[in-house]
């Protein structure tokens, strides 16, 4: 399967264009035959979009290229055998795989953004600190308890018991954010960085369980914020367009 159609990020005003080469997937598939350009395998609405978003906002020439996930037959096994996205394609055909190693590889493509911080420097781990929680313990460890209560238990008659498991994470594992942002507008410092591309997506998808999830207030005043914001529009328009970067 490929995908429906993609565009480029661009570089100076300037776009670039190229073709996708995929290959073959190779043992732990984490290079392929070369790529003429970068290119993000995203899925519409999934976790990617924080890296979709990262190449609007910085203006990067990376293909974003929209997959089918959860099918068995689409072009993401051939990428990232796990089928998971987000997965990067770099031009050697080295394959990235995991949010939290291609946000800061992304950002890293422009030294110096205030999307990140210096090596060494206390607000970098506090930005990586912010992703690698909720890559843990808000995606994973909470939110795909209750959203996929199948994965967990094989006993049908224990999703629902499941489901309210992973909502009882989420309140817990949400609760020092909501703390955080009733003071803060962003993660780290006064600015948005890569931790806020990311969690953005996810605090705008909680939004759709008010009822199990009432109060957050400082939450959803956080993911009106970053609806706003003109990358995430991009990302999302192209997305629900199924055009992609
Ligand atoms: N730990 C990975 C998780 C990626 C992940 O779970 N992606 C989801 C979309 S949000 C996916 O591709 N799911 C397809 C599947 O599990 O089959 C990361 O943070 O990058």
């Amino acid at each position: 399967m490929r995908p429906k159609a993609s565009t480029l990020g661009s570089v100076d005003g300037q776009a670039t264009f190229a073709v996708t080469a995929v290959c073959r997937a190779n043992g732990g598939a984490s290079m392929m035959k070369g790529f003429s350009v970068m290119e993000l395998f995203a899925a519409k609405g999934a976790c990617s979009f924080g890296a979709h978003v990262v190449i609007h906002e910085l203006g990067l020439p990376v293909k974003v290229t929209l997959v089918g996930i959860g099918q068995p037959r689409s072009l993401i096994y051939r990428i990232n055998p796990l089928g998971k996205v987000p997965a990067l394609a770099l031009k050697d055909g080295t394959v990235l795989t995991e949010s939290s190693a291609i946000l800061p590889f992304l950002a890293d493509l422009r030294p110096g953004t205030p999307l990140f911080a210096a090596a060494g420097s206390i607000e970098r781990a506090q930005i990586q600190s912010w992703i690698g929680y909720i890559n843990s313990e808000i995606h994973a460890g909470a939110l795909r308890v209750a959203n996929r209560p199948e994965r967990f238990s094989g006993d049908s008659t224990a999703r629902d018991a499941t489901r309210d498991a992973g909502f009882a994470l989420l309140k817990a594992g949400l609760a020092p954010i909501e703390q955080h942002l009733a003071i803060h507008d962003y993660l780290v410092g006064d600015r948005f960085t890569i931790a806020d591309a990311y969690f953005g997506l996810f605090a705008g998808r909680l939004q759709h369980f008010r009822d199990e999830l009432p109060g957050f207030s400082a939450l959803k005043r956080y993911a009106d914020r970053y609806d706003e914001r003109f990358s995430v529009r991009a990302a999302r328009m192209l997305e629900e367009l199924e055009l992609a970067a």
